[in-house]
């Protein structure tokens, strides 16, 4: 039993032996890397989510997607509402551009241009938030087109616009067109 143990090791031992001194370490690592090159062509590639780019691209109201019915003023996706973020005073008592009674209209405010589907053209709105009584709670929008992050001040929208009036308590957003946007 033990020659045949002995025998088993010395071939192997050979055979190892032969392979190492026909192999360097550097065709070892071209082959590697050439398995890996194969591996990234013929490998299925991971999907990458693209939906806030989508998302972004649609909501500047670049019109209703094929076979969706029409926003209404009440949706988030209404054209007018396209860098809001708050509730909408629509939902809570008042409409898109007028505060619920009890409450008073920002002195300060967010603008943003926003597109009009229905005859081409870019509006200014005004984003007012209504001020006075606590949270309204009901449709809730974060759309904020053109919206910067927070430490590039004055181009940032996650702000309460009711710091300025007596009471600073926000309730709602309104959003008021306020003019055309000049092209060009
Ligand atoms: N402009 C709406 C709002 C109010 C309070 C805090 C953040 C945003």
């Amino acid at each position: 039993m033990k020659r045949l143990l002995d025998f088993i090791d010395e071939l192997t031992e050979r055979r190892v032996r032969a392979l190492a001194s026909s192999t360097s370490r550097r065709s070892a690592l071209v082959k590697v890397g050439k398995l890996m090159v194969a591996g990234a062509f013929t490998l299925p590639v991971l999907p990458f989510d693209r939906t806030s780019q989508a998302h972004a691209a649609g909501t500047h109201g670049g019109g209703k997607p094929a076979g969706k019915a029409e926003p209404k003023v009440t949706d988030c996706d209404y054209w007018r509402y396209c860098s809001v973020d708050g509730f909408l005073c629509s939902c809570c008592g008042g409409s898109a551009a007028t505060c619920p009674p009890g409450t008073s209209i920002s002195k300060v405010a967010w603008v943003g241009t926003c597109h009009n589907p229905a005859d081409g053209k870019d509006y200014l709105v005004s984003y007012n938030d209504c001020c006075g009584k606590t949270s309204c709670g009901r449709c809730f929008c974060n759309t904020n087109y053109g919206d910067r992050p927070g430490y590039r001040m004055g181009v940032h929208n996650d702000v309460n616009w009711c710091m300025a009036n007596d009471s600073s308590v926000y309730h709602c957003t309104t959003s008021v067109i306020v003019g055309v946007a000049e092209s060009g």
